[in-house]
């Protein structure tokens, strides 16, 4: 069932012992909206802890660094940033089925949830939870705000891409009036901050980036064998995919990176009109018509020809 506002903070005011879960591969938005959402919790004295299937990454540390949460039997459980069960991972073994509400701006949502408050407009979940606090007059404290800004900057890019909303820069423009959050800093470690293996595997990755379809696509693939001979965490490969479609010319850019179960998680990237979240869903997966994943097993060369025709018919329609 998908709710409002005002539903969802009935449900929020009289909720209690809360589980909030974030999804596998956890980013900026998914974490924000975490951590933040427990802030405002806090705030009208519900506890609650964040979960996620996989560590978070410690260049969020600045948002994790409030702690999980202690540990409790839960009485509620809420997804934030979840478009479908599937992507709570091991997670999904115990609250598949059970989750309370999910706050998501994803339209691909899969309405899983007794209760969702989806806005398929928002940049990002972070937004969607800001506009929810605002509503419910919630006082937002600097952390909260540095998690919600964080969820937002990173969804959109830096402001970049075409999900932003005239609210994402309407929230920027209130948290810099309202909170003293340093943001340079965070959209430095978010966007150009790198190790220098990471910076060595761009180098070398960039070598790798191969053109199919006359140059509208670019398919990036790195295998696990290639991340262990840099000493690089699969983690430290995110925000490669907007690389594949620096190219000239190219309309859908594609990372492949291997997992250590040898499935290929595939992140599309589109460069303007082609809508990379069909193209996605024919392949099991979902997401944003710029921005969408889905993942594939078997042989990589295979999945490289499964990705091409797909994009073929895409570019064809
Ligand atoms: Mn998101």
């Amino acid at each position: 069932m998908f709710i409002g506002f005002s539903e969802a903070e009935t449900f929020l005011r009289n909720c209690r012992d809360v589980v909030i879960i974030t999804h596998q591969s956890p980013d900026g938005d998914c974490i924000g909206a975490g951590f933040g959402l427990k802030d405002i919790l806090a705030e009208i004295g519900i506890r609650s802890r964040v979960v996620c299937s996989d560590p978070f990454p410690t260049r969020y540390d600045f948002m994790t660094c409030t702690g999980a949460g202690e540990e409790f039997e839960p009485k509620t459980v809420i997804a934030v940033d979840i478009a479908d069960e599937k992507l709570m991972g091991r997670y999904q073994e115990i609250y598949g089925g059970k989750v309370n509400l999910c706050i998501d701006h994803h339209i691909s949502n899969k309405n899983y949830a007794e209760r969702t408050l989806l806005r398929g407009h928002a940049t990002a979940a972070c937004e969607v939870i800001y506009d929810l606090a605002k509503y419910m007059g919630v006082t937002i404290t600097p952390h909260c705000a540095t998690c919600l800004y964080t969820g937002i900057a990173t969804d959109s890019g830096c402001f970049k891409y075409d999900c932003t909303t005239p609210r994402a820069h309407e929230i920027a423009a209130e948290m810099k009036r309202c909170y003293d959050i340093n943001f340079a800093r965070i959209n430095r470690y978010m966007f150009d901050v790198k190790s220098l293996g990471r910076l060595k595997l761009e180098a070398k990755v960039v070598e790798l980036l191969e053109e199919r379809l006359d140059g509208k696509l670019a398919i990036l693939a790195v295998t696990q064998e290639m991340m262990e001979q840099l000493g690089i965490a699969m983690e430290e490969l995110e925000g490669f995919a907007p690389l594949t479609i620096q190219l000239e010319n190219t309309e859908v850019g594609i990372l492949m990176r291997e997992r250590e179960d040898g499935v290929f998680k595939c992140s599309f990237r589109s460069a303007d009109s082609i809508n990379v979240s069909a193209i996605c869903q024919t392949l099991g997966g979902g997401g944003h018509a710029k921005a969408a994943g889905c993942q594939l097993s078997g042989d990589m060369e295979t999945i490289k020809d499964t990705l091409t025709e797909a994009v073929r018919k895409a570019l064809e329609e």
